[in-house]
C-alpha cells in the first residue's frame, strides 16, 4: 500500500473550498497565521514502533487486522502517517522487539519514507528467550551484579544498533521497582541504579543523548526506583550533561501538575523529550488529546515558553514521541488523531499574547492570565493545521483520506487478517 501524490491532491481537491472558507478568518490576521504554519509545517512526532499493532490490555486482544509483521513493514506504515500528515516523520525503534537484520537496507527503506530514526528504547522489563540471567527483581538495580552487568551490556548493545541507524538518543524505561513493603532498600537500590546507567552513559556517542523515564506506577505498585521527576532529575544530574529528564505525559499521580513540571525541568536545562498519550485514571495508553486538552495546552505553553527563553528550536532540540497503546481503535487511525492534537496543542500554545500574560502576572491579574490563556485554547487553529498539512505535501484531511482509500482493508489485503505486531 502506497499513498500516491496524486491521491493527496485529488482528494485535497475536493476539500479545498470548505477549507478556504475556514482559513479565510486567518487571512485578516495573517502575521498571526503565518509564524504558526510555519513552526507547524517544521514541527515532527516520532512514531513508535509498538503503537502500530493492537497492544490490547493485560485482559485481552482484539487484533483488527493487517498490522505490521516486521520492521520494515513498521516502517511502511509510519510511511504512511507520514504521506498523510507529513508531521509523522520519525520512528522510534525498540531493541529487542525492532532488531534489524540489515541496517543498511532498513536505513535505505525509511529514507524512501522520508523517515529518520528517533530515540532507541532498550527492554529489561522482559526476559527474552535467550537471555541468560532474569529481570523479575529488576535490571540496573538488581542486588546481583551479574544481572545488572547484563541489562547494561543490552543498553549498550542497543546504542550501537541506534547508532547503525542514525539515531541520536537512548530512552531508557524501567520497570525496576518493588511491590511490597520492606522488599527493597530504596538507597541501595537508587545507588546501583546510578552506577549501571553511567556505565550506560560512558558508552555513549558524543552527539547522543540520555533520556532517562519515570513512572509512577505499574508493573510495579509498591515502588518504582525512578518513580517521578525528582528521581529522574537526580539521575540525569548526576550523570552529565548528555543526560535528560523525558516526561511520559501517562506516568504521573492522579492530578499532577504536569505543566509546572515541565516548566522546572526545561528551565534547568534537563528536559529531554516526550512521549505524549492521556489517561483518565491511572493509565498511559489513550489517544493524546482525547481526555484533557486543556492539560495538554498548558503543557506546551510551557513547552514554547521555556524553550524561546533558552533560545530552543521547537522542532529539533527536544525528543517529540507520542508513546500510546490500542486497544478498540485502528492504530494507524488513533495515531493521526494523537498527531493531530499535538499539533493543534502547539498551535494554540503558539498564538498566546505572552506579553500580555507576563503583565497580568507582574500585576497578580489572575483573572486578565486566565482570559488569555483561554482566548488562545478557544481559539479554532484546525484550519491552520490543515494549511500546513497542505502546503507540507499532506492531506488536509488525513483520517478522511485514510478511510476513503481505505487503508486498512488494503493492509489487510496485503499482510493478512491475522497478524500480530511485536511490542506493546
Ligand atoms: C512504559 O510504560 C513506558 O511508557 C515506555 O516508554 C514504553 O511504553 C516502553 O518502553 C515500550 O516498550
Ligand atoms: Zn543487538
Ligand atoms: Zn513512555
Ligand atoms: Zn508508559
Amino acid at each position: 500500500m502506497q499513498i500516491e501524490l496524486e491521491h493527496i491532491s485529488d482528494y485535497n481537491q475536493t476539500q479545498l473550498e470548505g477549507h478556504q472558507r475556514k482559513l479565510s478568518y486567518w487571512t485578516q490576521e495573517v502575521a498571526k497565521a503565518e509564524p504558526v504554519i510555519q513552526k507547524l509545517i517544521e514541527f515532527q512526532v516520532a512514531i513508535p514502533s509498538w503503537a502500530l499493532g493492537t497492544g490490547g490490555t493485560r485482559f485481552g486482544r482484539f487484533p483488527g487486522g493487517g498490522e505490521p509483521r516486521s520492521l520494515e513493514e513498521k516502517i511502511a506504515d509510519v510511511g504512511l502517517l507520514h504521506a498523510l500528515n507529513r508531521a509523522s516523520g520519525a520512528i522510534s525503534l525498540h531493541i529487542p522487539w525492532d532488531i534489524p537484520t540489515d541496517p543498511q537496507a532498513v536505513k535505505q527503506l525509511a529514507a524512501q519514507n522520508g523517515l529518520r530514526f528517533d530515540a532507541v528504547n532498550s527492554n529489561t522489563f522482559q526476559d527474552q528467550a535467550d537471555q541468560a540471567l532474569s529481570y523479575k527483581f529488576g535490571s540496573l538495580q538488581h542486588t546481583d551484579a551479574a544481572v545488572r552487568q547484563q541489562a547494561i551490556d543490552h543498553n549498550i548493545d542497543v546504542i550501537k544498533h541506534g547508532v547503525e541507524l542514525g539515531s541520536d538518543s537512548l530512552t531508557v524505561w524501567l520497570s525496576d521497582g518493588s511491590c511490597f513493603p520492606g522488599q527493597l532498600n530504596f538507597r541501595k537500590a537508587f545507588d546501583r541504579t546510578l552506577s549501571s546507567l553511567a556505565e550506560i552513559y560512558a558508552a555513549l556517542p558524543d552527539d547522543w543523548k540520555l533520556f532517562v523515564e519515570y513512572k509512577a506506577f505499574e508493573p510495579n505498585f509498591y515502588s518504582m526506583t525512578v518513580g517521578d521527576w525528582g528521581s529522574s532529575f537526580l539521575f540525569a544530574s548526576k550523570l552529565g550533561p548528555k543526560a535528560y529528564t523525558l516526561v511520559d505525559l501517562g506516568h504521573h499521580l492522579p492530578n499532577a501538575n504536569i505543566e509546572q513540571i515541565v516548566a522546572i525541568l526545561l528551565h534547568q536545562g534537563k528536559l529531554g523529550g516526550f512521549h505524549f498519550n492521556d489517561s483518565k485514571y491511572g493509565d498511559d495508553d489513550l489517544t493524546v488529546g482525547s481526555i484533557r486538552p486543556y492539560q495538554l495546552f498548558l503543557i506546551f505553553t510551557e513547552l514554547v515558553d521555556g524553550m524561546d527563553a533558552r533560545g530552543m528550536n521547537h522542532a529539533k532540540d527536544l525528543g517529540w514521541m507520542i508513546d500510546a497503546s490500542h486497544n478498540v481503535k485502528d492504530p494507524l487511525e488513533d495515531l493521526l488523531q494523537s498527531v493531530e492534537a499535538i499539533q493543534l496543542a502547539y498551535a494554540q500554545a503558539l498564538l498566546v499574547d505572552r506579553e500580555a500574560l507576563e503583565e497580568a502576572r507582574e500585576a497578580n491579574d489572575p483573572v486578565r492570565a486566565q482570559e488569555i490563556l483561554q482566548d488562545a485554547f478557544r481559539t479554532d487553529v484546525r484550519p491552520l493545521v490543515a494549511e500546513a498539512r497542505r502546503r507540507a505535501g499532506g492531506s488536509l484531511n488525513p483520517l478522511g483520506l485514510y478511510r476513503t482509500l481505505d487503508v486498512r482493508q488494503q493492509l489487510i489485503g496485503e499482510r493478512g487478517a491475522k497478524t500480530f505486531a511485536t511490542g506493546l
